[in-house]
């Protein structure tokens, strides 16, 4: 079989499409480039001293692990001086990153999550990156990128991808038509094209949630749950299977290889129809993979990708994956408690 690497990818997606600008492409190379080192630091463990908490709290109140750090400034310095970004965003920054004055200026916004699962580290259980690459506003080529450049809803999105570091180092990525999947080669040290056209399999009966927040939940996604649970003698009618790596990511790969359905559903903890995961870095990337791979992506009633963001930090509700399951879930939603 011929190999076709990831740089040979994107310069072909360039050729035949036109519509992947150099510019993206070249900054897709720097993001794939970043998770390859990411990937190897990961795999160092314990003999690279990249494990444990490093006894500071991120913006999200959440104590962070070395390697959030480390993987964070991984992507902060390979992105900064290539040209490519007007400036960057991440669930471990508060405040966005503008490219310094020493460097040029590109036309692209990437926000990321460097290690999303980040508890599964310590345990050697599945983690991976999210990205999302947005267009910056014309405007910016003449004043400061602000918070409010990055506020576009997920439909605006122009490439989104994620890497897992798992048993294989995966690289999933779209630029808005199709889903295409990458192994990473780690003798050679390159992304090689293993999926074009990743579609999510239809009918597979089995959810990814956290279970132990269900007291938390609106009722309606209590009873979605409840009837999962009743099997094939509940108003479902079939047996569902659970699974629940505490690795979005890492759920969302398996439902875009074997089917299902992610929920991360609203808590009554959480003001504002908020769950626990970030809209900009999470939700939207991801929901956008998502529906390429023909699936559908809500926060129970709304599209995720129309969501207009309020701020860069902001927390959703999560309901992705397979098309009739997330309908299924909205039929629930709407029923009264
Ligand atoms: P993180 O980005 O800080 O790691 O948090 C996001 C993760 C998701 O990957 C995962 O689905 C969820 O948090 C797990 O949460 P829980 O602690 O409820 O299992
Ligand atoms: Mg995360």
């Amino acid at each position: 079989m011929q190999r076709i690497t990831l740089s040979r990818f994107l310069i072909e997606q360039q050729r035949q499409d036109n519509n992947l600008p150099p510019q993206l492409r070249l900054l897709i190379e720097v993001v794939a480039r970043a998770c390859k080192a990411i990937s190897f630091t990961i795999n160092k463990g314990e003999l690279g001293g990249v494990l444990g908490s490093l006894g500071q709290q991120n913006v999200q109140g959440e104590v962070q692990k070395k390697l959030d750090v480390i993987a964070n400034d991984i992507l902060l310095d390979a992105n900064e001086w290539g040209g490519n970004l007007a400036a960057l965003a991440s669930e471990e920054m508060e405040a966005i990153h503008p490219i310094p004055h020493r460097y040029p200026k590109g036309e692209y916004l990437l926000v990321y999550d460097p290690i999303d699962g980040s508890s599964n580290i310590d345990v050697n259980l599945s983690v991976g990156t999210i990205f999302s690459v947005l267009k910056a506003p014309e405007a910016v080529s003449g004043r400061a990128v602000t918070e409010a450049d990055f506020l576009q809803p997920g439909r605006q999105q122009v490439a989104a991808g994620y890497a897992i570091y798992g048993p294989q180092t995966t690289l999933v990525l779209t630029f808005g038509s199709g889903v295409f999947g990458f192994t990473l080669d780690r003798e050679v040290g390159s992304w090689v094209l293993t999926q074009r056209n990743i579609t999510i399999p239809a009918g597979h009966r089995e959810f990814a949630v956290n279970m132990s927040n269900q007291r938390h939940w609106a009722p309606g996604m209590r009873r979605y749950v409840a009837d999962c649970i009743a099997g094939r003698d509940g108003p479902r009618g079939a047996d569902f299977n659970m699974r629940w790596t505490g690795s979005m990511v890492a759920d969302i790969e398996r439902i875009l290889r074997r089917g299902g359905i992610f929920l991360y559903p609203w808590d009554s903890r959480e003001p504002d129809r908020a769950g626990k995961l970030r809209l900009m870095y999470e939700a939207n990337p991801l929901g956008l993979i998502i529906e390429q791979a023909g699936g559908a992506a809500t926060d129970g009633a709304r599209r995720i990708l129309d969501i207009p963001p309020d701020s860069l930090h902001q927390r959703v509700a999560v309901v992705m994956g397979c098309t009739a399951e997330v309908a299924a879930v909205a039929g629930y939603a709407a029923e009264p408690p």
